[in-house]
């Protein structure tokens, strides 16, 4: 393991929270146990549950965890585009981005980290490739998840089995090659959008397969819009071609 976070750098673990305030903590101790090096950031939007402030209490017992407080929900996109801007204005080299429901198992990040410090630019925990594994999901989300990630690999020609997923480890460089600032996916199609770009920038992706667990506590954030947004967007990008925004990073 030190040999790794010497290859690996100083690691951030984002955590974007919308009224998770019984997830909170538990996921916050299971990452600090798994990763116990990496610190953590947790990107709340103003929860009415007071995510906020469960997060707050944490943060203040552990200088390794900290909160990035925004003014309301503005979608998993814009959350964690503040959380990489905040990490990478503080000099860190791996970007990871977790779910706080538990569906992704912290106990796993050592696996993505591994894939990064082999060489991986960014690393997906996949569940749609061999010894990927789905626990306790409904039959209707796991035909969405496999209906989104054809229809992106039809319309886009990714080869990558799982670029829905939200289970994931940056470096730095490769966000910073692959720019943010002009990003507008907001919901779920994010990570359909960061995975083009990074593949479009020539970088190494790498899946690992992971065990997603449907979530046991708390309420799901994925509705008709966030479905809507996806399918237009990725029908966008297939029929317009390689938009220049993309073009202009290779
Ligand atoms: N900060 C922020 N976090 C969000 C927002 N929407 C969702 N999240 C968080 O993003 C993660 C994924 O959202 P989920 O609701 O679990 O979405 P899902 O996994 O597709 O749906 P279920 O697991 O079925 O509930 C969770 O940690 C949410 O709290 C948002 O608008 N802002
Ligand atoms: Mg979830």
């Amino acid at each position: 393991m030190a040999d790794m976070d010497n290859r690996l750098g100083r690691v951030l673990v984002i955590v974007p929270t919308y009224n998770e305030a019984d997830n909170i903590q538990g996921i916050v101790g299971r990452i600090r146990d798994a990763v116990p090096e990496a610190h953590l950031l947790v990107a709340d939007d103003n929860s009415p549950d007071g995510t906020g402030a469960v997060a707050d209490g944490l943060a203040a017992a552990d200088d390794q965890v900290h909160v990035l407080h925004r003014p309301g929900k503005q979608g998993l996109g814009a959350a964690y585009i503040a959380g990489f801007r905040w990490g990478l204005e503080r000099g860190y080299d791996v970007l990871v981005e977790i779910d706080a429901d538990g569906s992704h198992q912290p106990e796993e990040l050592p696996k993505l980290l591994a894939a990064v410090a082999g060489g991986a630019d960014l690393a997906i925990g996949s569940r749609w490739v061999p010894g990927g594994k789905v626990v306790n999901w409904p039959g209707s989300r796991e035909l969405l998840s496999r209906g989104a990630n054809a229809y992106s690999r039809m319309m886009l020609g990714l080869r990558v089995r799982d670029s829905t997923a939200g289970f994931r480890a940056y470096r730095a460089a490769t966000l910073e090659k692959i720019g943010l600032s002009d990003v507008e996916s907001q919901g779920y199609c994010f990570q359909i959008d960061l995975t083009l770009r990074t593949v479009r920038c020539g970088l190494r992706v790498v899946e690992v397969p992971i065990t997603f667990v449907d979530r046991t506590v708390g309420t799901s954030k994925m509705d008709r819009s966030v479905m809507t947004e996806a399918m237009w967007r990725i029908t966008a990008w297939g029929v317009t071609g390689v938009p220049k925004r993309f073009k202009r990073h290779r």
